[in-house]
């Protein structure tokens, strides 16, 4: 046959449709035939698609192969255009070999605007911010003003529907340092070597309310760590809680329609004590271990940075040899696990609603950066099956006596965000995003999750292209054949995008199992009951045991604040059966709890006890779990973070403030000088102090701690105004510590302390235990007083002065 002249060949090679039957690389061709010559060679070379036998058959799919590729003689081939060449200011040059810009380090889209004038989005210069475009000074106002109208638009838009549920977070960037290989368990790139260092993203939240809802409401706190692995990102969407309410993904949407703001006159706000969610969770007696934890104090943290974090489910860890074991994620605070009282957390939802997310941003702006050791559980399907619980179900613990914690790496927070929306809000978790060495388990809840986050992300994000958003981009390289959609960023060189391919050399091509994610095959045993089927398996219908164990394994205080939470949020239902068929539930859990909650909510007599789903549960292996307690990790004793009220006023004793705030801060911890008003005001040696708070703006709730200062005329203004009795009766309701100079002890007794805290309770004289969080110094040194009160504060509370109802 005739060699096509080169004549033809280059005119064909100018159409886009129809083309010449043969082509073949020719002599003086020019760039259009050039290309036409090497898209030939390149599908000429994969005659047939080699991997599609692999695609079949079980041992294939466990070990997929990876996709054939082959390489084009020159970039020519792959290109979109021939006019890629032409760069400007704008295209730049050619895309960059095999690099998806999008996902490069943020700075790529960080805006600084300092010395820059206001420009429009369009980049226009603008002149006059001040003022609309008017006929006339007192004419009305002009259609063609674009930029007031671009300037409007854009804010009528600056909205984006809130997240369904934990809309309320605060966010942080940091890293994820491994303490050495976890190579026999997994091969996910966060645990492969001593040292390695993965970015993190973490975002902590509250559950049931609005996006401007309280931090401090009593509730699960969302616990969600996203790591920009090597291999692509992985997020452990987890709680500060190990469990949750129910079982499987069908009952989410009730749960939450339950407890969120009733819907025909949307109350309460971010509270669960109203009616809907009391008669869901009493019908749901599965709930009733996770009830037990919302009622503790791990419902309402002192911080962010002192509570522990859970993955909740089983997961999988998965090692290069394609071995798999599960595993429970567990974060343990530095900084230990502190939690508020619920008087303190109700005054202080007035006051600061930004409580937890103004502890974050202060502590890492303050460099006491929040620091948690990740800890896994590890344990064989074997182990699993022997359990007296099933270990997919998301109600149950597995008591760390049983399966002990194994110290994985530390995680610190030690950057905030620059911009909350940017970061903190349109970050977007989702359980489905897990890399290789980490597979799922069969939880049903788990199930439902991996389905739920995408999904929610395209209404709350617009669109399928959230990946995108900087914040969500991985720092793992991302070439695939997904296109378009809404708001895109990337723009793909070439006209391929579809797979198998030979026009772009086969390329991206799929990666087979050596690099490429692949399942873990979860073999299981052909069985009766491996039928389609909407039920649960039978140990799943245990739903007390738990809710026992741990109530059992709290401490007197821990369990006294539980049984008056339950009164507490029971108390505000209005219908009497309600609260009648929860205390019939406790029982099942712990009678004295339920007569306890029974007659703080003046019932009669007990309901009877609430049916049980299985009459003999299987004998629990610990009964006990000391590591359920908050009292278990009191952290490194570590005042750092912590807040102190030093109380001012005109005559003060200066000296003792100096030595005071030095020394606190030297502690890392944060003394703020709070007077009648803010503003300097003369010492007892005639120098001056500045207040930097008042007892109006920052009461006494507020912080971890007090001094009341020394002073005959400053004690003198101080207990002439109202707002000091106020500030040291919550500070000693609270349990929290107190130190009393000199002449100051007087307003103890003008906050109607019981006059024993100045003296016998505090000494432990009368048989009162002593009180270990009132300090007294007479003398004008204070630096012994000074050592005890740090060591006090490092017990965070003294609850050795509680009572219910308060005595104060
Ligand atoms: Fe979530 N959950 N969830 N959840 N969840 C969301 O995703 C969902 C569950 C958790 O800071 C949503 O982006 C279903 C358990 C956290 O952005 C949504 C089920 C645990 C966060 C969603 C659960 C969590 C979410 C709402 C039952 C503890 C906040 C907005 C099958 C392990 C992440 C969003 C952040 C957020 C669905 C149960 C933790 C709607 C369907 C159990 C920490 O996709």
């Amino acid at each position: 046959m005739p060699k096509p002249t080169g004549i033809s060949s280059k005119a064909a090679a100018k159409n886009t449709d129809s083309g010449p039957a043969r082509v073949a690389p020719e002599a003086n061709a020019d760039v259009a035939s050039e290309k036409m010559a090497q898209v030939q060679e390149l599908a000429a070379a994969m005659p047939y698609n080699a991997t599609k036998a692999a695609e079949h058959g079980v041992a294939n799919g466990l070990e997929p192969v990876p996709g054939s590729t082959v390489e084009p003689a020159s970039r020519l081939p792959t290109g979109s255009t021939l006019s890629e060449e032409n760069g400007s200011g704008k295209t730049g040059s050619l895309a960059p070999e095999g690099l998806n810009a999008t996902i490069e380090p943020l700075d790529r889209v960080r805006v600084d605007s300092a010395g820059q004038a206001l420009t429009t989005n369009q980049g226009v210069r603008i002149a006059d911010n001040q003022n609309s475009l008017k006929l006339g000074v007192r004419g009305p106002a002009l259609l063609e003003d674009f930029i007031l109208r671009e300037k409007i638009t854009h804010f009528d838009h600056e909205r984006i529907p809130e997240r369904i549920v934990h809309a309320r977070g605060s966010g942080a960037h940091g890293f994820f340092e491994c303490y050495k290989p976890f190579t026999q368990y997994t091969k996910a790139a966060p645990f492969q070597e001593e040292g390695k260092v993965t970015p993190v993203f973490v975002r902590f939240s509250t559950v049931q309310g609005e996006r401007g809802s309280k931090d401090t409401a009593r509730d699960v706190r969302g616990f969600a760590v996203k790591f920009y692995t090597d291999e692509g990102n992985w997020d452990l969407v987890g709680n500060n809680m190990p469990v949750f309410f129910i079982q499987d993904a069908m009952k989410f949407p009730d749960l939450v329609h339950a407890v969120k703001p009733e819907p025909h006159h949307q109350m309460p706000q971010a509270a669960s004590a109203h009616d809907t969610f009391w008669d869901f969770v009493s019908l749901m007696p599965e709930s009733t271990h996770m009830l037990m934890w919302v009622m503790s104090d791990r419902a309402i943290p002192r911080s962010y940075a002192t509570m522990q974090g859970f993955g909740v489910h089983s997961y999988r860890f998965v090692n290069d040899a394609g071995e798999s074991v599960f595993v429970k994620f567990h974060w343990n605070p530095k900084f230990g696990t502190h939690s508020l009282v619920w008087d303190e957390a109700v005054k202080i939802s007035g006051a600061d609603p930004d409580f937890h997310r103004r502890d974050l941003w202060e502590r890492i702006e303050a460099g006491v950066y929040p620091e948690w050791e990740l800890a896994v559980q590890v344990f064989t399907e074997e182990q699993a099956e022997r359990f007296s619980f099933d270990i997919l179900d998301a109600t149950k613990i597995i008591p760390e006596e049983l399966v002990p914690l194994q110290p994985l790496g530390r995680m610190v927070l030690n950057r905030n965000p620059d911009n909350f929306f940017a970061e903190t809000e349109q970050v977007a978790f989702c359980t489905a995003h897990v890399v290789p060495g980490i597979d799922f388990s069969n939880d049903p809840l788990l199930a439902g999750r991996i389905h739920s986050y995408v999904d929610t992300q395209i209404s709350r994000l617009g669109g399928p292209n959230f990946h995108e958003i900087p914040i969500n981009a991985p720092l793992a390289p991302v070439h695939n054949n997904q296109r378009d959609g809404m708001h895109r960023q990337a723009i793909p060189r070439g006209r391929v995008s579809y797979e198998p391919n030979s026009l772009a050399g086969g390329c991206p091509f799929q990666a087979g199992a050596a690099q490429g994610f692949v399942s873990v095959p979860a073999r299981l045993q052909a069985q009766e009951d491996h039928v389609k089927v909407r039920a649960k398996p039978e140990k799943f219908a245990d739903h007390y045991t738990q809710a026992a164990l741990f109530y059992n394994s709290q401490s007197p205080v821990e369990q006294a604040h539980i049984a008056a939470a339950f009164r507490f949020e029971l108390s505000k239902v209005t219908v009497p059966a309600v609260r009648e068929r929860m205390v019939s539930s406790l029982r099942n859990a712990s009678e004295s709890l339920a007569q306890k909650v029974a007659e703080g909510l003046g019932m009669a007599q007990l309901p009877a006890s609430m049916p049980l789903a299985l009459a003999k549960p299987a004998k629990p292996e610990v009964t006990a779990s000391p590591a359920l307690s908050l009292a278990a990790r009191p952290g490194d004793g570590s005042i750092a973070g912590r807040k102190v009220a030093v109380l001012v006023a005109p005559g003060v004793n200066g000296a003792a403030i100096d030595q005071i705030q030095a020394a606190l801060a030297a502690e890392g911890a944060v003394p703020r000088l709070v007077g009648p008003r803010i503003g300097a005001m003369a010492t007892a040696e005639g120098k001056v102090v500045d207040a930097d708070a008042s007892l109006e703006n920052e009461p006494g709730f507020l912080f971890d701690a007090l001094v009341l200062p020394d002073g005959e005329d400053a004690v003198a203004a101080l207990a002439g105004d109202g707002h000091t009795a106020e500030f040291i009766k919550d500070q000693y309701r609270h349990c929290k510590t107190i130190l009393v100079l000199g002449a100051s002890s007087r307003l103890l007794e003008k906050a109607g302390l019981p006059a024993a805290a100045g003296s016998a309770a505090a000494k432990g004289k009368k048989g009162a235990p002593a009180d270990t969080g009132l300090i007294f110094e007479t003398s004008t040194d204070v630096s012994g007083a000074l050592a005890r009160f740090v060591t006090a504060m490092g017990r965070h509370r003294h609850y050795e002065r509680e009572t219910d109802p308060p005595a104060v």
